[in-house]
């Protein structure tokens, strides 16, 4: 019910930068085994990834050097890039920077953009006031790329990340996820999307007239497939997995808002981490591909 009553004013809320929101993948820098990807293993990465997308993010560009490896790969197969910087500890933003530094200048033109942090203000470990210093300290860096982050939806709905829009901060991605909502698959469509608008509603009305100067995108969503864990009433599982992406994904899509699914590929060397719940959660199952690139679902829009 919620639903539909969201529509209208979703398509209402939605900036008009394209017609079609484009697909993009979060894509991890490791292979199965934990050893880091070379050039060729993103180049098959971009191989397989070439049938629904043609832009990938990673998240931290000197973790596993992959900065280095993935431009010259994207360059040959025709993808564009956001890559990070780990900014949380003075070591990850040094390394990160010097990374960037090394493998960008030259190659702007297959870089969307830079994130700095990963949910940062969802951790607590800046305010907005610090992640924006640290954006601008970036973007000095880089005066030719988009500089900007990713935070979790109700960070961008709460306030916390105001000051990066009042700021100008031209790249803010999104990231929502019904599933650590703990939301039963038949709400999580209706969940992401509320998410997504809360989110969008509050960056626009702070930006003001500057607000179709801002890119909004979803910067991470999915969910687990089989041999994931359950999270309350949201259950792994492939067949939810796919809808979840037929349905919330898309209707994404079709609203104009770009989305990074989360994930491109398994990740079987990740350590289990522990839940908001406390229990230990598998994060090695929230591929659209198994590690090995085999489709574990027929994907449809
Ligand atoms: C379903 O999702 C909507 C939108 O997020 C939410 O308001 C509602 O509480 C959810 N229903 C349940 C049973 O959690
Ligand atoms: C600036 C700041 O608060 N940095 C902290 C971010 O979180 C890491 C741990 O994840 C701390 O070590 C940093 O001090």
């Amino acid at each position: 019910m919620r639903f539909s009553t969201l529509l209208p004013l979703a398509l209402a809320a939605v900036p008009a930068v394209s017609a079609v929101g484009k697909l993009g993948f979060a894509l991890g820098v490791k292979n199965a085994d934990g050893s880091c990807k070379s050039q060729a293993d993103f180049e098959k990465d971009f191989d397989v990834l070439k049938a629904h997308a043609d832009i990938v993010r990673t998240y931290a560009a000197a973790d596993c050097n992959n900065a280095e490896a993935i431009v010259p790969a994207a360059k040959k197969k025709g993808f564009k890039l956001v890559l990070g910087i780990w900014p949380d500890v003075p070591e990850s933003f040094d390394a990160d920077t010097k990374a960037l530094q090394k493998a960008i200048p030259g190659n702007e033109n297959v870089i969307t953009a830079i994130t700095v942090g990963s949910e940062t203000l969802y951790r607590g470990n800046f305010t907005g006031q610090e992640l924006l210093q640290k954006i601008n300290q970036v973007q000095k860096m880089f005066p030719k790329v988009t500089v900007g982050t990713a935070d979790s939806w109700n960070k961008y709905a709460d306030g916390t990340a105001d000051p990066l829009i009042a700021g100008g901060v031209k790249f803010l991605l999104v990231n929502a996820f019904a599933y650590w909502q703990g939301q039963d698959i038949n709400n999580a469509t209706a969940t992401y999307i509320d998410d997504m608008m809360q989110a969008i509603t509050h960056i626009q009305k702070i930006a003001g007239s500057n607000a179709d100067k801002i890119k909004i995108a979803t910067g991470e969503t999915g969910w687990p497939t089989d041999g994931g864990s359950d999270f309350g009433a949201a259950k792994a599982g492939t067949a939810n997995a796919k809808k979840f992406h037929d349905t919330g994904v898309c209707a994404m899509l079709k609203w104009g808002v770009d989305v990074f699914y989360f994930e491109a590929f398994d990740e079987p060397w990740k350590p289990k981490s522990i839940g908001d719940n406390g229990k230990a959660a598998d994060e090695t199952h929230w591929g659209m591909y198994t590690a090995d690139r085999q489709p574990k679902f027929k994907v449809e829009c």
